[in-house]
């Protein structure tokens, strides 16, 4: 029998995520707002340096945001280079409900969120504020392994019909240009799914996933009869091949999660660290060790 609901979340912050997710899947909320309600615990907590309030910023000290959702029906919404609103994908959830479109994307995002009723707040904490300065005395731009660039989160829900939707939300990479925008509110690369196969997110160096159809990549295969795990195995290998001369190489981490209609679940990234978060009735809320390609 499928395993139902199933959640499923990036790295440790994935915990708090699942456990507010999985409290509005019980009171009978939707899943997509239990998506929102879930990665927006992340999103709100300052000590989460790489998604909404207190992450870090770009290397101008501004904090951008980028956050994409995805239904059943393949409906979805995504907002990028969003400045100010601390909840970026309550605002792509909006996208989707309200606007003829799929994807919004800065000073117009913010537009609409205040439209929508959302606030605009300072979303630079001090501590950030702080790093970001000691950045500056050298201003190298060369991502931290599994930190400073890789900790956004992505939200994989199997419902208790058997349904998927899923939801990504990021403060992108650390010290990026202003203006640049990663694989998280792009559909297809940050995360990307098909209710009669499966769904998938990653999480890691957004411009490599993004060369590569990442998530949607791993989704195809699932859909070819590979397992979740196969599928993130294969997605990461060639990750890896494309970029084994790549001038990225030196910090290259990417890695996803994904999840079948069957409640399998895998993840598998290119270096070691990567976890994710697990909620099913069965064994309650975890975390797990993706499986992973190099040293
Ligand atoms: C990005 N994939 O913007 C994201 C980074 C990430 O902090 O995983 N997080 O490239």
């Amino acid at each position: 029998p499928v395993k139902k609901p199933l959640v499923i979340s990036t790295w440790r912050h994935g915990l708090a995520a699942n456990e507010e997710a999985w409290k509005q899947l019980n009171n009978g909320a939707a899943p997509l707002d239990a998506i929102v309600a879930g990665v927006g615990v992340p999103e709100a907590d300052p000590d989460v340096r790489s998604v909404g309030y207190g992450g870090l910023p770009d290397r101008e000290g501004k904090v951008t945001l980028d956050a994409c959702i995805m239904d059943k029906n393949s409906d979805c919404g995504s907002v990028s280079f969003l400045q100010g609103i601390k909840h970026p994908i309550a605002v792509a959830k909006k996208v989707l409900d309200e606007t003829p479109h799929v994807m919004l994307t800065g000073k117009g995002a913010l537009q609409f969120a205040l439209e929508k009723g959302f606030k605009e707040e300072n979303l630079l904490t001090e501590k950030s504020k702080e790093s970001w300065k000691k950045w500056l005395e050298k201003s190298k731009y060369q991502p931290v392994i599994n930190i400073e660039n890789h900790d956004t989160i992505s939200m994989l829900v199997l419902d208790e019909e058997g349904n998927l939707s899923g939801g990504c939300t990021t403060s992108g990479a650390a010290w990026k240009l202003h203006g640049r925008v990663g694989d998280s509110p792009i559909i297809g690369a940050g995360l990307f799914l098909d209710n009669e196969v499966g769904a998938a997110a990653a999480t890691g160096l957004g411009e490599a996933v993004i060369r590569t159809a990442g998530s949607a990549m791993v989704v195809e295969l699932m859909r070819q009869g590979k397992s979740p795990y196969e599928a993130c195995k294969e997605i990461v290998e060639r990750i890896y091949n494309k970029h084994k001369n790549h001038k990225d190489m030196a910090y290259l981490q990417v890695g996803f999660i994904a999840v079948n209609k069957k409640g399998e679940y895998a993840g598998y990234s290119i270096r070691p660290g990567f976890n994710y978060a697990v909620y099913d009735k069965e064994n309650g809320n975890r975390m797990e060790d993706a499986g992973f390609k190099i040293k």
